[in-house]
């Protein structure tokens, strides 16, 4: 009996089964209590041994089961937390990073690039009145460039910047000089095509000091241009034309074995002295403006430049 029951107990693997067991033997009608009542139709002296034998299988079984029901409910226990087991040695689920993006980079490498050599970074508003954008620059009301075919107007005096240049004018009004300032920001003009927006950044760059020439203006870009481009990059100036500065260029930069036109420069026209109150027989200087998307599509090859604002993010994670 008790080899039986050892037998059925150690292959039994639920709770349930083992109840069974224990009824089948233990129960009321179970099989050692079976024998149990037929001590009674014993004879006395056969009794105590008899009694001790079954009582000492009684006990075994007993044991033996609630071993066996410890072993199932730690099993169990096991598989609960295996299910929810978290494993710490796996490696994590990667996130992508945010960055900065191209242009706000750089934004950035121009703006530290022309700190060191002692300019002072100011900005403007977005929105200018004519007098700034235009009249103040020596721009007059005839010129082409005014022409609302080229440029977003709010009412006849107001208007989205066309370019950074009138912040020339703003900081010229408010600080004397000798000064060096850039401004980076927003412009916004009537064009559209692979390599022009409507909204695009410039970075403009002023100098006013006594006895500047064409020679500051060069060597300033020269500077610029090995700091951004690496020490083979070479400027060009071309003549050109601007109305507030003369004489006026067209600046190339020479990288990869290309003359890439980046920006427009020159030495500030006296008229523009006049019009903020700086005796030009005192002061001279020079100014600039950078396209900044087109310092970016130079430097990293890119072809067109709507991929600046179409936020791919299969372009945006290339630089
Ligand atoms: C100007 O805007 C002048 N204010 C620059 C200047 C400042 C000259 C100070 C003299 C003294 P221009 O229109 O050429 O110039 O624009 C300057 C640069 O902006 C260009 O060389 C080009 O790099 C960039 N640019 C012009 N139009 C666009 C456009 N639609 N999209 C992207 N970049 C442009």
């Amino acid at each position: 009996l008790l080899i039986e029951a050892k037998d059925e107990i150690s292959s039994a693997n639920d709770m349930a089964s083992l109840n069974n067991i224990r009824i089948k033997y233990l129960g009321k009608k179970g099989l050692v209590t079976l024998e149990m009542k037929k001590l009674k139709k014993l004879p006395q002296e056969e009794k105590p041994k008899f009694g001790a034998v079954i009582n000492k299988v009684r006990n075994e079984i007993e044991k033996l089961l609630n071993e066996k029901m410890e072993e199932i409910r730690k099993n169990e226990k096991i598989k609960k937390f295996e299910k929810i087991r978290v494993d710490v040695t796996l490696p994590g689920a990667k996130r992508d990073k945010g960055h900065l993006h191209i242009l706000t980079k750089v934004q950035r490498e121009l703006e530290d690039i022309f700190i060191s050599m002692g300019f002072e970074v100011v900005e403007g508003p977005e929105v200018e009145d004519t007098w700034h954008n235009f009249d103040a620059l020596n721009t007059p009301e005839w010129h082409p460039a005014r022409d609302a075919q080229d440029s977003f107007y709010f009412d006849e005096k107001t208007l989205l910047r066309t370019h950074t240049s009138p912040i020339q004018i703003r900081t010229m009004l408010e600080k004397k000089p000798p000064l060096a300032i850039i401004s980076p920001g927003r412009v916004f003009r009537r064009d559209y095509d692979s390599t022009h927006l409507p909204m695009f950044t410039q970075m403009e760059g002023l100098y006013v000091d006594k006895n500047v020439t064409v020679r500051h203006l060069k060597y300033t870009l020269e500077e610029m241009a090995r700091r951004v481009f690496g020490e083979s990059a070479k400027v060009r100036l071309k003549p050109s034309f601007f109305p507030f500065t003369e004489p006026s260029y067209e600046v190339d930069v020479w990288f990869q074995g290309n003359w890439l036109e980046i920006l427009g420069a020159g030495m500030v026209d006296p008229n523009v002295f006049r019009n903020v109150g700086y005796d030009p027989e005192t002061w001279s200087g020079f100014a600039f403006g950078l396209g900044l998307e087109r310092i970016a599509m130079v430097k990293y090859g890119i072809k067109d430049i709507r991929d600046f604002i179409r936020n791919d993010v299969r372009f945006l994670e290339n630089y």
